[in-house]
């Protein structure tokens, strides 16, 4: 399946019971990052301006960082003779390997410098169980120890959620399909995100994936 494939809302109009959640916008996943993502640069300043859009119209605005431990399981440089991109799977890491990223406290784990951080309600953190990682803003990959996401947004009556940031196939991807298992009516924002495509297919999987699954899609332009 191909992004110009996809059915698009044509017009969006947000309310308090909706919220914007802004995946991974951090250094080591923009070009010149530790895991770049090609294009990420591009999408900084219309998610900005769509964050605008969701702060006037009293939606809730939540920022996933990806935050790991040095010793952190998917990483390569932890496991001998491996390297970034190797396919592995094991257990709650897989199905590929990483480059060391988003260590805790480092200015490749620090959100993107044109990113408006004013616009965040909450920031959660997930990838910090060296041998879990956390892809979905919701579950941790052992698809059992909750981030607190969910929670917080059920305790606003938040019924539906758009999601937009890095990486498409990964954690905007996990993010989406947990959204849906926790009974949020989920809108993925196809023009707000770019994909890493690793395994071969995988954004394409994805988007399939997605579709099946009742996920509806949408761009930035369906809000203005
Ligand atoms: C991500 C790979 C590893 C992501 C995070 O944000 O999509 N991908 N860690
Ligand atoms: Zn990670």
């Amino acid at each position: 399946m191909k992004i110009k494939d996809l059915d698009i809302i044509p017009e969006i109009k947000i309310s308090k019971e909706d919220a914007l959640i802004i995946v991974d916008m951090q250094n080591d996943f923009i070009p010149g990052g530790a895991l770049p993502v090609e294009g990420g640069d591009q999408i900084v300043v219309p998610i900005n301006e769509l964050g605008e859009k969701f702060k006037k119209e009293k939606g809730i605005i939540v920022f996933t960082q990806d935050w790991h431990p040095k010793n952190h399981l998917s990483f390569a440089s932890n496991h001998p003779g491996k390297k970034p991109g190797d396919e592995f799977q094991d257990g709650a890491i897989g199905p590929i390997l990483w480059p060391d990223h988003c260590l805790q406290g480092t200015l490749g784990a620090e959100f993107h410098e044109t990113l408006d951080k004013t616009l965040a309600h909450a920031i959660i953190r997930k990838g910090y169980n060296p041998k879990v990682d956390s892809y979905s803003g919701f579950l941790e990959n052992d698809k059992k120890t909750e981030t607190g996401l969910a929670g917080y947004l059920k305790s606003l009556k938040i019924k539906r959620i758009f999601v937009c940031g890095l990486a498409l196939d990964y954690c905007c991807y996990f993010t989406a399909m947990d959204g849906v298992s926790f009974g949020f009516d989920v809108v993925f924002l196809i023009d707000l995100t770019r994909g890493i495509d690793q395994p071969e297919n995988n954004i394409s999987n994805a988007l399939e994936a997605m579709s099946s699954r009742g996920i509806h899609f949408a761009k930035k332009e369906s809000f203005f």
